[in-house]
């Protein structure tokens, strides 16, 4: 039985050296240390070795085991280097020296225009605040005055969560909080992603970016708000842009608005972008409603306060002249280098 283990050694270790792939390792393993394997039959059939000898013939058994499971596993360690070093030198070798095409990186048309009307309202002493895109039922609809059962809740069609809470379905889910963060007066703005479960066509996306803002202080009027509008818009489009108001219904804001702006490109002669109407509806807005005010924690009978809730993704699509909004959303980079982004 000794010399059977130690013929065994010697086969292994002959063996070994003709291995080349991982296929032979496992036949290998399998012909030594598997179930029916020369090493383990020996080690299953002690029973029949006189009992003098078998502590010892079961010690070595036990350590010719040991070493050729370490034996497969330099070998397994060898073929893998063998074949990495395969890889960086054959199949997968680079060569640095190919000229690239140049491709730059760029930033999404959103976050630029984002970019933008921050940097205007902070320089009108605006702050930018976060919100978030999980809210509570509270904020996003009962804190901006619209109760269970509002019939304004059908407007935006909600993803709800199992837990109750939902995605936000505009950005003024976050006014209570800031609201009552900061108190009066402030000045604030804040974009966000918004989701719907809308109908998608060229101008609705079930994710889409808003930024809303707020402005409450003493005496704060619906002058006020046309003021703040009416310079974003100039500064957006580079150039002197007309606004108009018409009446528009939020339960959030009394009296309230949406804000059409002349359009830009046609100046008002019509074209397919304002598609001949002249006119392009922009930005809903309005006073802030009392209710909501106090909400916030805030005197209605002290303060008064504007806020709007422009459609940031929209506005792109207007500053980059797309004339579908998926586009955005699409993740194709084709449209960057149509759009000309640097
Ligand atoms: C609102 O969401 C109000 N919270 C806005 C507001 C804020 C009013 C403060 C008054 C005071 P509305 O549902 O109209 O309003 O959406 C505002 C803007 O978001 C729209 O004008 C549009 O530009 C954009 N928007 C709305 N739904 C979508 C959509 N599915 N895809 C892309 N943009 C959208």
């Amino acid at each position: 039985m000794e010399e059977k283990i130690s013929n065994l050694r010697e086969q292994v270790s002959n063996k070994m050296k003709e291995i080349k792939s991982y296929a032979d390792v496992e036949n290998l393993r399998v012909e030594y240390l598997g179930k029916k394997g020369y090493v383990v039959e020996i080690l299953k059939n002690l029973k029949d070795v006189e009992e003098a000898k078998r502590k010892e013939i079961g010690q070595k058994a036990n350590v010719l085991r040991n070493e050729i499971g370490n034996m497969i596993e330099t070998k397994k360690e060898e073929l893998k280097e063998k074949e990495y070093m395969e890889k960086i030198n054959n199949s997968e070798k680079i060569d640095i020296t190919i000229p690239v095409e140049e491709r730059i990186g760029s930033l999404h048309p959103i976050t630029i225009v984002q970019r933008e009307l921050e940097e205007i309202f902070t320089g009108m002493g605006f702050t930018v605040e976060d919100g978030n895109e999980v809210e509570t039922e509270y904020n996003n609809f009962e804190a901006v005055n619209v109760p269970k059962y509002h019939p304004a809740r059908d407007m935006q069609d909600t993803f709800w969560l199992e837990n109750g809470e939902l995605l936000k379905t505009q950005t003024s889910a976050a006014q209570n909080k800031i609201m009552l963060k900061y108190g009066a007066p402030l000045k604030a703005i804040f974009p966000g992603r918004c989701f719907r479960n809308e109908a998608l066509d060229a101008s609705h996306e079930n994710t889409f970016f808003q930024m809303e803002g707020m402005m409450i202080d003493k005496d704060v009027s619906i002058a006020n708000l046309i003021y703040f509008m009416k310079t974003l818009l100039s500064e957006i489009f580079k150039k002197e842009v007309e606004v108009r108001l018409r009446p528009g219904y939020f339960p959030f804001v009394e009296p309230g608005f949406e804000l059409d702006i002349k359009c830009p490109y046609c100046d008002g002669a019509g074209c397919k972008v304002c598609k001949n109407g002249s006119w392009i509806e922009l930005c809903p807005c309005g006073m802030i409603h009392p209710n909501v005010l106090k909400m916030g924690g805030i005197n209605p009978e002290e303060y008064s306060g504007f806020a709007f809730g422009l459609g940031l993704s929209r506005l792109a699509m207007m500053k980059y002249n797309i004339n579908d909004l998926r586009a955005l959303n699409s993740c194709d980079l084709r449209v960057l280098k149509q759009m000309n982004i640097k």
